[in-house]
Order: structure tokens, then C-alpha cells, then sequence
């Protein structure tokens, strides 16, 4: 899946960035940006980004499905606040906020409750999230790299840029061919 995505953007954002990097030539004699926040821009994260990363267990930035199975099982006991054995939209909804990073984050409740009983059990929480993990983890070892979680901000923004770009040409484009159609 996210291989697509980003030849997609990649594709999209090629004309986009350009401009931008040229656009950004500032330097000084040190060849350094001047005025330039250095802690400026980022990474976008995926969904269920935070939660996988938490699963490192040993500390090398790859999540196995050893680690994943493993924060399936713990997670889902910590969400489970009363031990009934499933989530509650409420227990979910507390378990996307703190995992996450926000209540309405995907996946969602609904996602997940295959039966339908408006409840998440423990299988239907580690299929959901096997499934998943599935979009990011290596082909042939099954662990998620860091790097497979994240895409560059700037990159993301470039992409936007270009679609609204291409949008207003389209409307310009339409405008003109109404004109013509119709003249005043
Ligand atoms: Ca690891
Ligand atoms: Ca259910």
C-alpha cells in the first residue's frame, strides 16, 4: 500500500518541490539557511504510528511480529479496564486517545468490531491491528521500520499544493470553455 502512495506523491509533488527548493536559496558565506527554523518541518505519521512504536521492546527502532503479538496482548488487557473480556466504545475511545494520540483515530471502533455487538474483544483487536501492520511491515522479515511509519512533511505539503494548483487551473480551464459557450 504505501509504496503506491508515495510513488503517487512523488509524482504529484516532482514539479511542486522543485519550486520550492529553488526558491530557497538564502544562504550565508557559511553556506548555512539564514533565518531558517532548523527545528522547522517534520514527518507525518500513519496511522497507528504511535501505538506500533511502542511495541519496540528491545530498543532497535524494528518492530517484529514477535513485539507486535506481544503489545497486542498487553494493550489490549490495559484498555480492558474492567475485564469483561471486550472494549466498550467508551474503554476503546480511551485506549485510541492515550495510544493513538486522539479519540477519533483510525482505526476506529467500527473497524474492528467484525460481529458487529458494538464491542471490541481481544481477536478482533489483534486482527484489526495485524491487518494493519500489515501496510507497513518488510515483505520478507514482517518488522516495521520506523521509516515505514512516517512520510516528510514537506513533501506531504508540496503534494497539497500541487492538487490545489491543478484544481484551479481546471476551474480556470472550465470557466474559459463557459465563456466561449456561452459569451456575454
Ligand atoms: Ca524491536
Ligand atoms: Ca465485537
Amino acid at each position: 500500500m504505501k509504496p503506491r502512495i508515495i510513488a503517487a506523491m512523488l509524482a504529484g509533488a516532482f514539479g511542486a518541490a522543485a519550486l520550492l527548493t529553488s526558491g530557497a536559496g538564502a544562504q550565508d558565506d557559511d553556506g548555512e539557511d539564514e533565518g531558517r527554523d532548523p527545528f522547522s518541518g517534520g514527518y507525518l505519521l500513519y496511522a497507528g504510528g504511535l501505538f506500533f512504536a511502542t511495541m519496540d521492546a528491545d530498543g532497535d527502532y524494528l518492530i517484529t511480529e514477535t513485539e507486535r503479538a506481544a503489545g497486542y496482548t498487553a494493550a489490549f488487557a490495559r484498555a480492558d479496564r474492567n475485564g469483561s473480556g471486550d472494549l466498550s466504545p467508551l474503554e476503546y475511545a480511551d485506549f485510541t486517545e492515550r495510544a493513538l494520540g486522539a479519540r477519533d483515530a483510525i482505526p476506529g471502533l467500527n473497524t474492528l468490531d467484525r460481529d458487529h455487538d458494538n464491542r471490541v474483544n481481544a481477536a478482533e483487536f489483534r486482527r484489526g491491528f495485524s491487518e494493519l501492520a500489515a501496510r507497513y511491515a518488510d515483505a520478507e522479515t514482517g518488522a516495521i521500520s520506523f521509516s515505514a511509519l512516517v512520510e516528510d512533511l514537506e513533501e506531504v505539503q508540496a503534494v497539497i499544493a500541487d492538487a490545489r494548483r491543478l484544481e484551479r487551473e481546471r476551474e480556470h480551464a472550465r470557466e474559459h470553455a463557459r465563456q466561449r459557450t456561452y459569451p456575454n
